[in-house]
């Protein structure tokens, strides 16, 4: 069971743009029954109180099935729902303002060049995630693609565990591994699936590809 930032190979979403008129939790209890270890409430579009919601719902299924619980952005929400972790981005709330709420909990948070990896080591950030490795379209305004290079660069220097993210597919995920990554974030590649029973197979299969390569 994950207990730790350390111990996440796959790190998937709440459905948000991908819902598609499914019901969120079943497609979040696909994901984890697939084998995600951490699973992130990121549900840009949503009222935050329709957000706080779907978050309770989050947190008994993740809490019931081990698997832990990330909340983008909102450390209220990550607060009152009692997440083992909060993710900020570059333009959230710095870490430093967190970290005497989150106490020994988990805080990520997404970085796009060495330099952010640094600082946000330095301010204690417990993973990073770095990217987005390719292009996506999940999030529209994004950084340049850092590429499996940046990624292999990265994994000479940093400090941390980091989870690629962005525009990574099964299909590249060979690239990633061969660039010495174990922990990826993915959202489209499997939200995208029809079935629910698709949506675990794809979990399984990356799941697998990833601790199968661990050195
Ligand atoms: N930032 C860039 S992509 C992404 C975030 C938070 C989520 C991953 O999306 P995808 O669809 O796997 O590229
Ligand atoms: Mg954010």
């Amino acid at each position: 069971m994950p207990r730790t930032a350390e111990d996440i190979r796959l790190y998937c979403f709440s459905p948000g743009p991908f819902l598609a008129g499914r019901d969120p939790v079943a497609l979040v209890e696909a994901q984890i029954e697939g084998g995600a270890d951490a699973i992130q409430l990121r549900e840009k579009n949503l009222p935050t109180r329709e957000r706080l919601a779907l978050g309770r719902k989050i947190r008994d299924i993740t809490r019931r099935h081990g698997v832990l619980f990330i909340v983008n952005d909102n450390l209220d929400l990550a607060l009152i729902l009692e997440a083992d972790g909060l993710h900020l981005g570059q333009e959230d709330i710095p870490i430093q303002s967190a970290r005497p709420f989150m106490r020994n909990r988990i805080i990520g948070v997404s970085t796009h060049s060495m330099q952010q990896v640094q600082e946000a080591a330095a301010a204690g950030a417990d993973y990073i995630g770095f990217g987005p490795v390719f292009p996506t379209g999940t999030k529209p305004d994004h950084a340049p693609e850092v590429g499996p290079e940046g990624l292999a660069r990265l994994a000479r220097m940093c400090p941390l565990p980091y989870v690629a993210i962005g525009g990574i597919t099964r299909a590249n995920l060979p690239e990633i591994i061969q660039a010495g990554c174990s922990r990826v974030a993915i959202m489209s590649d499997i939200l995208k699936a029809e079935s629910l029973d698709e949506i675990e197979e794809r979990c399984r299969k990356i799941k697998l590809t990833l601790c199968s390569s661990r050195k």
